[in-house]
């Protein structure tokens, strides 16, 4: 068929969201799919899926892509996504660009460079342990199931018409999936189930496969609400167990508990496991042996997509540059990767290639901050917006009191019904952890930006009690002593970067390449969303770029306006953050910020400063930052920056 025509006659083929492109189990990418190039891809996904067991037969792929295209035709949403592609494109075309450039002289030397990090990386590989990676099916969908057995084998949508967290899998044979708004879902499945979200009963039970995942590894490290790594290696030697036996038992021990089924994946370290874990689900479980040229059998045919990290950016990018779908073209394409991104981004493309992935058990890293956030429908209705924040500052009171947590720099996140999102921050006085403190400072950050139509409230609590002891002794150090190690040495900053790179969803927003300017309205301190353990991410109507997102974007953040030199290093006071270290990178802006910030005020300049910006602002503006004045110590993010840019 003519590809012009055929763009012109059915636009919605080269429409891809996060619910047409997104990086999900082989059933969803079989169903979603659905650019031409990525379908074909996607049947040559060399593993024998079992497609009956993951209910897609049927789907009828062109038809989920033409609803979803023309329902969405015209929102904000599908406004926001445009940006997302152009921003995307532009970054291919600037890569291509670079990529024109090079000389075949340069060519050999990254050839070069290449082969001594592979070396490198291949000198660290350690097939010594077992990891284990757990995920729930279903998750949110299986728990309403078990609380009312009458929705059993029905097409069920957890959430609303707004959006859906996520569908049974009768739902998903339709074409429902996790993140798509209710209207499409149920266009797309008329006679579509819809449950209405209930978080408390979901982290019950997580909380009970919790209590399981302890007996077979104390230091699991859970990502999610349904998900966790396990290392077993210590259970398999101990019991005389494989890891097969391991993976069955701890299913059958998660069923006892809680009466729903998980998916697992084993392997000799998390990348691997994370992508085992996808392959036979639900109700399944996939072994990878711990042997290099099992491995590397596995790994060959892979789709890059699949890799924790890899994102819907980053595949387009490797793709449409080098050509990449496969973490075998990583190393086929070695000096051209070498080339075109930084020496971390490489190492972990490098990485990625070889099947290498974090094998060792992070140390019990200090808590830097804790949050919580909720998606809704988007309302500019003040009492709802300020119920919701009630809310958030309540699980958030709560969940700070459960790790006996005390912060003093709260931050509010927002995301608008346009997608934009915007932080402010407030450093305080004191140290609080009631409900009623975290709401009464809230309130004044929000109230600062009201009228305001928002999709998401989110806060962020740092800067905690005993921490400080030690800021106030040294304030780089404590970072660097607690869990910071240098990113120069390859094997170290690959080790560091494993845990988020198997969480996050775009490794290469994180680069120091794509920082530079998205060309997107995302304003946020943060390039890739990587929430530690127990920080709860909470959604009530689920949303394509928030919970799961995969486009978060990297746009006139604090992360961006401290600069991480070399991709790693702090600008303002030098210290190594490596990529993956998204958390700690976001903690350590928020540090300069407060520091910054308590600065200000000690000094009686901060007013200034503010009356400054007022001074140029719109008389709107102006009005915000008087109700936001009523808390004595607040200053808006954005009046910080411009102050920040002008002292630079
Ligand atoms: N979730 C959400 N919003 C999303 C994706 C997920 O709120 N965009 C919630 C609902 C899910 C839970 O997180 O039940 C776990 O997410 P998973 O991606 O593991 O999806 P499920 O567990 O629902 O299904 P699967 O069987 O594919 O793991
Ligand atoms: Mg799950």
């Amino acid at each position: 068929m003519d590809s012009k025509s055929e763009g012109e006659d059915r636009p919605w083929q080269s429409y891809h969201t996060a619910y047409t492109n997104a990086k999900a189990g082989p059933s969803l990418s079989l169903s979603f799919s659905l650019s031409l190039s990525l379908y074909k891809f996607f049947f040559h996904f060399s593993f024998s899926v079992n497609t009956n067991l993951l209910g897609m037969e049927g789907v009828d792929k062109e038809k989920v892509q033409k609803v979803v295209y023309e329902m969405s035709k015209g929102s904000k949403y599908f406004e926001n996504e445009q940006r997302k592609e152009a921003y995307i494109k532009q970054k291919i075309e600037n890569l291509q660009q670079q990529r024109t450039k090079l000389t075949d002289k340069d060519i050999a030397h990254f050839q070069k460079i290449a082969e001594k990090k592979i070396v490198e990386l291949e000198a660290s590989r350690d097939l010594t342990k077992t990891w284990l990676h757990t995920d729930m099916d279903a998750f949110y969908a299986a728990v309403e199931i078990l609380d009312n057995p009458s929705l059993k084998g029905k097409p069920l949508a957890v959430g609303g018409m707004s959006m859906i967290c996520t569908a049974s899998y009768e739902a998903r044979k339709f074409g429902v999936r996790a993140a798509m708004p209710g209207f499409i879902a149920r266009k797309l499945c008329p006679d579509l189930i819809f449950v209405p979200t209930n978080f408390d009963k979901y982290t019950h039970f997580s909380e009970l496969t919790r209590k399981v995942f302890r007996q077979y590894d104390p230091n699991f490290i859970a990502t999610s609400l349904d998900e966790a790594y396990l290392n077993v290696t210590d259970v398999c030697s101990e019991r005389g167990l494989s890891g097969e036996e391991v993976a069955a038992e701890l299913r059958g021990a998660i069923y006892d508990e809680t009466g729903l089924t998980c998916s697992v994946g084993v392997a000799p370290n998390r990348m691997l496991a994370k992508v085992c874990s996808d392959i036979n689900k639900p109700n399944g479980q996939f072994i990878l042996l711990n042997d290099r040229g099992a491995v590397m059998t596995f790994i060959s045919s892979l789709p890059i997509r699949k890799i924790g990290g890899i994102g819907k950016v980053t595949e387009h990018m490797l793709r449409d540059v080098l050509g990449i779908t496969t973490c075998d073209d990583m190393l086929k394409n070695s000096a051209l990767v070498c080339a075109l991104f930084s020496d971390l981004s490489s190492d972990f493309f490098l990485s990625v290639g070889l099947g290498l992935g974090g094998t060792h058990t992070p140390e019990n890293r200090m808590r830097k901050s804790i949050s919580t956030e909720r998606t809704f429908t988007a309302t500019s209705d003040t009492t709802l917006l300020f119920q919701k924040l009630a809310d958030i500052a309540e699980t958030l009171s709560s969940d700070m009191q459960k790790e006996n947590l005390w912060g003093r720099n709260l931050t509010l996140k927002l995301k608008t019904s346009s997608f934009e999102v915007k932080t402010r921050a407030v450093s305080l006085q004191k140290y609080i952890s009631s409900k009623e403190e975290i709401l009464t400072n809230a309130t004044n950050l929000l109230k600062a930006e009201l009228p305001v139509s928002l999709r998401l409230i989110g806060l962020r609590m740092s800067q905690f009690r005993d921490e400080d002891k030690h800021a106030l002794v040294d304030p780089t150090q404590k970072t660097l002593s607690e869990f910071i190690l240098s990113g120069s040495s390859h094997s170290k900053a690959y080790e560091n970067q494993d845990i988020s790179s198997e969480n996050s969803s775009d490794y290469l927003l994180e680069d120091k390449n794509l920082c530079e300017s998205d060309g997107t309205r995302e304003k946020e301190h943060r390039c890739v969303t990587s929430e530690p353990e127990s920080s709860s991410k909470r959604e009530e109507l689920g949303d394509s770029s928030s919970a799961k997102d995969i486009n978060e974007t990297c746009g006139g953040n604090a992360n961006c306006e401290i600069q991480w030199v070399d991709g790693y290093i702090c600008s303002k006071c030098g210290i190594e953050l490596p990529l993956g270290f998204e958390e700690e990178r976001r903690e350590h802006a928020d540090y300069h910020l407060a520091q910054s910030l308590q600065q200000e005020e000690s000094a009686h300049v901060a007013h200034d400063k503010v009356y400054h910006k007022l001074e140029h602002s719109s008389p709107k503006s102006r009005k915000k930052q008087k109700a936001s004045s009523q808390g004595a110590k607040f200053i808006p993010i954005d009046a910080f920056f411009t102050k920040g840019k002008k002292n630079l």
